[in-house]
């Protein structure tokens, strides 16, 4: 009878065993899930360049920008200075300029639309509602266009 008893009892404790195995896994796996995706959010590809002068995609126009504010801050709306120069360096004006904002890990842009609001002369334009509502990784694009040329340019910001 006891042989029987005790056969029964580790039936039972094998049993719960693998309950405790099975859970112990799903969370295994939800935490290695968890800390893939925090990985993936935070992970910033090496090399990037932060410059705040950059040559265009095809190397059309070389452009600055110069925040009106340093270190930029975070959730508080403020405008950017752009100039833009010719790969010769002769300033361009009278540009068309669209602005692009977005964070690449978190597949979200900026929480405003930015935009060109004046020609300031001498290659210089003022951009208005730049906002970034993270810190982190962001990319900022600008396409410009003008004389029929057109390029885009990209500039890589980490904010803090
Ligand atoms: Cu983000």
């Amino acid at each position: 009878m006891s042989v029987a008893v005790s056969e029964e009892r580790s039936r039972r404790w094998s049993l719960r065993t693998w309950l405790l195995a099975g859970v112990g896994a799903v969370v295994v796996t939800g935490g290695l899930g968890i800390g893939a995706m925090v990985w993936h959010m935070n992970y910033v590809p090496p090399g990037l360049d932060y410059s705040t002068t950059r040559l265009s995609e095809n190397g059309i126009f070389q452009a600055t920008i110069a925040p009106s504010a340093e270190p930029i801050p975070i959730n508080q709306i403020h405008a950017w200075t752009l100039r833009v120069e010719a790969a010769d360096g002769t300033r361009v004006e009278g540009a068309t300029i669209a602005v692009d904002g977005d964070m690449p890990q978190h597949g979200h842009g900026l929480p405003t639309q930015p935009q060109v609001t004046q020609d300031l002369g001498d290659g210089n334009y003022l951009v208005e509602g730049m906002k970034f509502q993270m810190t982190g990784w962001w990319v900022v694009d600008f396409n410009i266009a003008t004389d029929g040329r057109s390029d885009q340019v990209r500039f890589n910001l980490m904010l803090k």
